[in-house]
C-alpha cells in the first residue's frame, strides 16, 4: 500500500498520517440539486427523505473512514476519521443497519489471519467492514489504474509511458478488485438495501452489482472530474467499459453541471442510451438512469466555530509571533501532479521579481501533503518542487526573511486551522480539481471575513464561489495578477466578497450533500420510468380498489408473509409483532368467509401452522415448496429432500468454523444464519461455502439464494410463482391482489394477469402496480375490504 516515508497513508481522496485524517470530503445545495429535487421531481423529493432510512445503506468506497496502520512493536493502530465525508454520513453510519465497505489502508500481505480477524472485528464497531488488497493489488489497481491512468486522463493531464505500457494488466486488476469490492458487498447486505458507491477507483462496480441484484437501488458519486468527451473517448482504451459500469446505477453524481455533461455527451457518443438533457437522464431498454449534480461541501460547523476553540487560539498566537505581521499566502494541498503546485511557486516567483515592493512584506506558506508517494509521477514531482522553492529562497531570501515556508507533511486540524485564520489570501489555484475543498474551509474558518480567495476557473468550487479572485491556470500571468489583486484588495470589498460566498457554504454543507444525494438516489429508483410507483396507495386507489373487489364475483388475496413481518423485526418489540399477527389473522379469518386467502412464505409450515394453522386459507411455507390446502390438515410436499444430509455436513463443517453461525434445517431447505458471526470469518467461509456446495447443488438441481447475511440452499424451480400459476389455473377469479415485498415477488407479480392489483411493501424498484411502505398500510388495505362487505362472495 501507498505508506510513504513518514507513515502516512496516500489515499485516493486524501491522506491520513499519525492518526490525523488530513482529507476532508464534504459537500451542498446547488440550483441545480434543488430544480432537480423540488421541480422535476416535486413533492416526491420530500417524503423519501422523510422514510429514507427505513432501507439499509451500504456505503462503499476505496478506504474506510476508519484506518488501521502497524506501529513498528506489531502493534496494529485502528483509529477513525474526522473526513468530511465520515462526517457527512455519519448520521447514517451509526446505525448498525448501515455499513461501510472499503479497504482499511493496510496491505493484507503485512497481516497474519488472526491480524485480519482482529481488525475485522475491530472495524465492525464502527459499522466499517473491510476489503483486504494485497500490495500486488494495490500497486495495480490503486496505484496503477486508478492513479496512472484514471487519475490524469480525468484530469486532463497527460498518461506517463511507464503507466501506459502497463495499462493492460492495471485493467485486470481493476475489474479484479472491483470484483472483489463486489463479493463484500453480496456477503454483507441484503437485497433490500441501498449501495452508494464513491468514486473513480469502483466504476465498474455499479454494473457488476446491477447484474447480480437487477432490483437494487445503486448509486454512485464521482469525487473528480468528468472529462470532456473528446479527451475521454480518445485516450480511454476501455473507457465504455467504465461507462457502462457507471450505467448500472440508478443514480449517477458529479459536483457540477460540466462534468455531469461531459458524462452525457461521452454516453451519447458511444450510443449507450438515449440521452434525455432537459431531465438529465438516460433511458436504457429496461430502465432509467437519473444524472444529477451534487457540488460536495463541508462540515461548516466545524470550521467555522474552530476560531472560539482554545487550541486553535493558541496555535494562531504562535503564527502571528512567526510571520510578524508579514501578508500570509497559503496554499494547502496534496502533492499531486493536479494541483499545479510548480505553477503557483513559479507565478509568486514572477510577483516577487516583477514587484520589488512586496519583497520582505508577504510570505508563502506552502503546505504539501504525501500522497501517492510510491508512483514515480509524483516522486519527480516533489523535486521540481522543492528545487524550485529552494531557487526562490536562494534568489530573493534575506538574513531575515524567507519567502517561502515551505512544509511537506500533514498538520492537525487545530494548526491548520490556525493557518486558515492566519492567511491573508488562499491561493488554491490547481491545474484542474473536481471540486476543491480547502476553498471553502478557508472561507468558513473566517468568522471576520479577512481574506481572500484565488481560485482556479478550473475548480469545481469555482461554479459556486463567484466572488472569489478567478484566475485561469493555463495562463501564467493572470495567477500573477490574482496575486496582485488580491494582496491590495481593500478590506470593504474582500469582506464583501467573503460574506457572499460564506453564506453560500453555510447553506450547502455536507449534511445536506449526503441527504440530497440519497433521497435523489431513492427517487431514481422508484421511479415511473423504472416502472414502479413512487408514491404509497393514494385515498383515491384505495377506494377503487375496494370498488373493484365490492363488484368483483369471485376474489383472491394472496399475501407474502415475510413482507409484512420481517419490517416489524427490524423496529418493533415480541408484544408488538404478537399483536399485529393477531389482528392480521383475524382479518384473514373474515376475510375468508367470501374470498379465497394465500398466505406465503420462505418460513417453515410450523410457523405458518402456528400463526394461521386455525384459518380455511392456503398455506404456502417455504417459497412454494410445502402447500396446505383449505380444509386440509395436511401439508403436500413438492420435492423430496434427500439432498439434505449430503448439504448439511459441509454447512454443519463451516459453521463450527465460524462461530456464532448457525444452520436452520428446514423441511425442504437449509439456511446458514451468518449474521451473528464475525463478519471476516463469515465473508471467508461464505466463500469457501459456496466453492464446495455449488457441484452438488448442481447435481441435485438446487439453488443457491444470496439473503441478508444468509445463505439458502432449496430445490430449484419451485417458487412462489408456480403456486400462483396453479391457483390460476384451478379457478377463475375477476379481483386479484398480491402483496409482496422482494425479488422473487417480482417474477410473482409479473406472473399474474395484467388486471391483477400488484402492491410492492416498502421501498425498491418494483414491477408492482401499487405501493405501500408499511406493514400497518397492509392492514389497513385488508380491513376496507372487509368493511365493504361484498354480496356477490363465492369462496373455492
Ligand atoms: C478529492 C478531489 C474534491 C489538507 N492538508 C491537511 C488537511 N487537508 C485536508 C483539507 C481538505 C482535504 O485535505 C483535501 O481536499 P480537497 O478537496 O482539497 O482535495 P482532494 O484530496 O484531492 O479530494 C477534490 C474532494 O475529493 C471531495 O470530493 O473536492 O476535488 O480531488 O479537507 O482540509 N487536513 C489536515 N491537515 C493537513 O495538513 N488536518
Amino acid at each position: 500500500m501507498p505508506l510513504d516515508r513518514n507513515g502516512s497513508a496516500a489515499t485516493e481522496n486524501g491522506v491520513y498520517q499519525n492518526g490525523h485524517t488530513v482529507h476532508e470530503n464534504g459537500h451542498t445545495t446547488h440550483s441545480n440539486t434543488q430544480d432537480f429535487r423540488f421541480h422535476s421531481l416535486g413533492e416526491r423529493g420530500i417524503k423519501s427523505v422523510g422514510s429514507l432510512l427505513e432501507q439499509s445503506l451500504i456505503i462503499v468506497s476505496n478506504r474506510l473512514p476508519v484506518s488501521v496502520k502497524k506501529a513498528e512493536s506489531g502493534k496494529l493502530d485502528i483509529y477513525p476519521s474526522v473526513g468530511g465525508l465520515a462526517t457527512g454520513l455519519s448520521s447514517y453510519t451509526k446505525n448498525a443497519e448501515n455499513k461501510w465497505i472499503g479497504w482499511p489502508g493496510i496491505p493484507s500481505n503485512d497481516l497474519s489471519e488472526e491480524e485480519r480477524r482482529h481488525i475485522s472485528d475491530e472495524l465492525q464497531k464502527y459499522n466499517c467492514y473491510p476489503v483486504f488488497l494485497s500490495q500486488d493489488q494495490l500497486n495495480d489497481f490503486y496505484n496503477g489504474y486508478s492513479n496512472s491512468i484514471l487519475w490524469p486522463l480525468f484530469h486532463d493531464l497527460p498518461v506517463t509511458q511507464e503507466a501506459d505500457d502497463l495499462r493492460d494488466r492495471y485493467w485486470n486488476a481493476y475489474q479484479q478488485v472491483n470484483h472483489l469490492f463486489l463479493e463484500v458487498i453480496l456477503a454483507l447486505s441484503g437485497t433490500d438495501s441501498s449501495v452508494w458507491v464513491h468514486d473513480y477507483q469502483l466504476m465498474m462496480l455499479p454494473a457488476m452489482l446491477r447484474s447480480a441484484r437487477p432490483l437494487e437501488n445503486i448509486g454512485f458519486f464521482l469525487h473528480i472530474p468528468f472529462p470532456a468527451a473528446e479527451n475521454f473517448a480518445t485516450n480511454l482504451k476501455w473507457g465504455s467499459d467504465l461507462v457502462a459500469g457507471l450505467l448500472g446505477a440508478d443514480l449517477v453524481g458529479f459536483h457540477v453541471q460540466s462534468y455531469l455533461t461531459n458524462f452525457l455527451d461521452v454516453v451519447e457518443q458511444y450510443g449507450m442510451g438515449s440521452v434525455d438533457r432537459e431531465n438529465t437522464r438516460i433511458n436504457l431498454v429496461d430502465r432509467m438512469v437519473q444524472v444529477a449534480d451534487f457540488p460536495i461541501g463541508i462540515d461548516y460547523k466545524r470550521y467555522f466555530q474552530a476560531s472560539k476553540d482554545p487550541a486553535v487560539q493558541h496555535e494562531l498566537f504562535k503564527l502571528r509571533n512567526k510571520y510578524q505581521g508579514r501578508k500570509v499566502i497559503l496554499t494547502v494541498d496534496r502533492l499531486d501532479p493536479s494541483k499545479g503546485l510548480v505553477e503557483r511557486a513559479a507565478a509568486y516567483q514572477t510577483l516577487l521579481k516583477d514587484n520589488p515592493s512586496f519583497r520582505g512584506k508577504i510570505v508563502l506558506v506552502m503546505l504539501v501533503v504525501p500522497s501517492r508517494t510510491e508512483i514515480e509521477a509524483y516522486k519527480n514531482l516533489k523535486i521540481r518542487l522543492e528545487a524550485l522553492v529552494g531557487e526562490i529562497n536562494r534568489e530573493y531570501g534575506t538574513k531575515n526573511w524567507i519567502p517561502v515556508h515551505y512544509m511537506y507533511k500533514s498538520l492537525p486540524f487545530e494548526r491548520l486551522n490556525a493557518l486558515y485564520q492566519l492567511a491573508d489570501v488562499a491561493f488554491i489555484v490547481p491545474l484542474r480539481d473536481g471540486m476543491n475543498l480547502v476553498a471553502k474551509e478557508y472561507l468558513a474558518s473566517k468568522p471576520n471575513k479577512d481574506g481572500v480567495l484565488v481560485l482556479s476557473k478550473t475548480a469545481g468550487a469555482a461554479e459556486e464561489l463567484s466572488d472569489a479572485v478567478i484566475v485561469d491556470p493555463a495562463r501564467s500571468e493572470t495567477l500573477v495578477n490574482g496575486l496582485v489583486k488580491a494582496l491590495r484588495m481593500p478590506p470593504q470589498e474582500f469582506r464583501r466578497r467573503a460574506d457572499s460566498m460564506r453564506k453560500q457554504i453555510e447553506s450547502s454543507d455536507i449534511h445536506n450533500w449526503a441527504t440530497n444525494f440519497i433521497s435523489a438516489l431513492n427517487l431514481a429508483s422508484d421511479s415511473p420510468e423504472n416502472g414502479s410507483p413512487t408514491v404509497g396507495l393514494t385515498k383515491r386507489q384505495a377506494a377503487k380498489l375496494r370498488s373493484r373487489f365490492e363488484s368483483a364475483k369471485s376474489q383472491l388475496v394472496f399475501l407474502d408473509y415475510d413482507c409484512v413481518i420481517s419490517p416489524l423485526i427490524q423496529i418493533q418489540d415480541a408484544e408488538s409483532i404478537d399483536k399485529f399477527v393477531a389482528e392480521l389473522n383475524s382479518l384473514l379469518k373474515e376475510l375468508s368467509v367470501s374470498t379465497d386467502v394465500v398466505v406465503v412464505t420462505g418460513q417453515t409450515q410450523s410457523t405458518l401452522e402456528e400463526k394461521f394453522g386455525n384459518l380455511d386459507v392456503t398455506l404456502v411455507a417455504e417459497h412454494g415448496i410445502f402447500e396446505r390446502l383449505p380444509g386440509k390438515k395436511k401439508w403436500r410436499s413438492f420435492r423430496s429432500a434427500d439432498w439434505q444430509p449430503k448439504i448439511l455436513v459441509h454447512l454443519n463443517k463451516f459453521a463450527e468454523l465460524t462461530p456464532g453461525s448457525e444452520v436452520e434445517t428446514k423441511d425442504c431447505s437449509l439456511v446458514w444464519h451468518y449474521e451473528n458471526a464475525s463478519a471476516y470469518d463469515a465473508q471467508k467461509h461464505l466463500l469457501e461455502i459456496k466453492r464446495v456446495i455449488t457441484p452438488l447443488a448442481n447435481v441435485w438441481k438446487l439453488d443457491l439464494i444470496q439473503g441478508n447475511m444468509t445463505l439458502e440452499i432449496r430445490p430449484k424451480g419451485r417458487c412462489k410463482g408456480s403456486t400462483a400459476k396453479e391457483l390460476v389455473g384451478r379457478n377463475s377469479y375477476d379481483f386479484v391482489l398480491v402483496v409482496g415485498d422482494d425479488q422473487e415477488d417480482e417474477s410473482l407479480f409479473a406472473d399474474w394477469p395484467d388486471e391483477a392489483y400488484t402492491v410492492k411493501v416498502g421501498h425498491g424498484r418494483t414491477g408492482a402496480r401499487l405501493r405501500v411502505f408499511r406493514p400497518e398500510e397492509v392492514l389497513s388495505l385488508l380491513r376496507k375490504f372487509i368493511s365493504s362487505g361484498n354480496i356477490f362472495a363465492v369462496s373455492a
